[in-house]
């Protein structure tokens, strides 16, 4: 294909696996510990606020233990160096992107280092933790919730995200299982739309055939690799 001018990529809990972080469906991953209706629904919430609230302390606190790897170092090189458009979606609540130097990056379910108040609805910045109720900096309630997208909740900006599927010529998958939707739909998306479709992941996934290509292998090697073809 000619040289892309316009790259949307679409990352998954797999492109943190090298960074240490558990992807949701592998053995032993945080779905295996938790129920999702338990601790990714509001549903859950309502039924276990300190169960919830702990799992998202726990995961948050976790970001300071582990670093971004050379996929995440890679998709940052991209993003200073590539002069096309570029938009990576993630559904990785973390923050390794954005400390791997990546700048054009949306969090489509949202950030553990962000917190939303129930009461008035705004998102602010979040470290620490929520199970001891903290004030929201906003309106001085009591009633901060982590600022995650869960099951049978809108996404964030997913009119900005559909606009850039139209515009893309080239719609990269990296390190997802193609579980969930709207993101599992993405590539049908964009392909309906004209763009060449790449998957990078350690295995085939659910969507593995929607993709023109799909090459299995480490994030760590694969996005490397990739970025060079890209940006030589
Ligand atoms: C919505 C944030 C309406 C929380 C997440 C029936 C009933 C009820 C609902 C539904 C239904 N059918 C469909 C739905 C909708 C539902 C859904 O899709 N359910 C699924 C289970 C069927 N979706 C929703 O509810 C969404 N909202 O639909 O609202 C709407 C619709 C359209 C437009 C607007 C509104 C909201 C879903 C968001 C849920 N929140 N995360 C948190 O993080 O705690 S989901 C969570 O799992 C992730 O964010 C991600 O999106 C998803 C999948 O996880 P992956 O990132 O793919 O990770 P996974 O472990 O699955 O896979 C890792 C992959 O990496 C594997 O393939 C592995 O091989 C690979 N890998 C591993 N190591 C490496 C690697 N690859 C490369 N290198 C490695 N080293």
């Amino acid at each position: 294909m000619a040289a892309p001018r316009n790259i949307v990529i679409l990352t998954g809990a797999g492109i943190s696996a090298e960074s240490g972080i558990d992807t949701f469906r592998a053995e032993g991953g945080l779905w295996e510990q938790h129920r999702i209706e338990d601790v990714a629904t509001p549903e859950g919430f309502e039924r276990d606020p300190d169960l919830v609230l702990n799992f998202y302390d726990m995961r948050r606190a976790a970001l300071a233990t582990v670093a971004p790897n050379p996929a995440h170092e890679a998709l940052a090189r991209l993003d200073a160096e590539f002069d096309g458009e570029l938009l990576i979606v993630t559904q990785n609540v973390d923050d390794l992107h954005e400390r791997a130097g990546a700048r054009r990056v949306l969090h489509m379910h949202g950030e553990l280092k962000s917190a939303l108040c129930r009461i008035c609805e705004r998102r602010t910045p979040f470290e620490g933790t929520m199970r001891q109720r903290p004030a929201c900096p906003m309106c001085e309630s009591r009633s901060l919730r982590p600022d995650v997208v869960w099951f049978g909740e809108m996404p964030y900006e997913m009119d900005r995200i559909y606009a850039a599927l139209r515009a893309a010529d080239l719609f990269v998958s990296i390190g997802t299982s193609g579980a969930v939707y709207p993101a599992a739909g993405f590539v049908r998306d964009a392909r309906e739309m004209g763009a060449h479709t790449l998957e990078l992941n350690l295995e085939r996934s659910e969507g593995s055939h929607w993709f023109h290509e799909s090459r299995q292998g480490r994030a760590g090697e694969l996005v490397p690799a990739w970025v060079e073809e890209i940006l030589r």
